[in-house]
């Protein structure tokens, strides 16, 4: 009885720390943009300010970039089939995007309180 007693408290106290876990865990969202087929996806993406916005490269041999060219910043690197690049996002707003190689490829990131 002991024994099952010392499991029992091991267990309260697991899920304890996966519940405080979750919570910080939601404070700083990732949402995930996926690169495939010459498309962002998904192309509009709606989030929570504080939320980081990751994007994924799934293509089998294409490499793209994330560029915020409207804003001024620098290109992302170039990501390979298999890389990402991230960007958190803190002020509300609206953030379009291109890919560096191929203009023609955008998205935009909306960004709400
Ligand atoms: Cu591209």
């Amino acid at each position: 009885m002991r024994i099952l007693a010392g499991i029992a408290k091991s267990l309260q106290l697991f899920f304890v720390l996966l519940t405080f876990t979750c919570t910080w865990a939601h404070a700083g969202e990732v949402l995930e943009v996926s690169i495939n087929k010459m498309q962002f996806t998904p192309q509009k993406i709606q989030v929570k300010a504080g939320t980081t916005v990751k994007w994924l490269n799934n293509e089998k041999r294409t490499n793209h970039s994330v560029f915020f060219e409207q804003e001024g910043l620098p290109e992302s690197d170039r990501l390979f089939p298999g890389e990402s690049w991230q960007r958190t996002f803190d002020k509300p707003g609206t953030y379009p995007y291109r890919c560096g190689p191929h203009p023609e490829m955008t998205g935009v990131v909306e960004v709400a309180e």
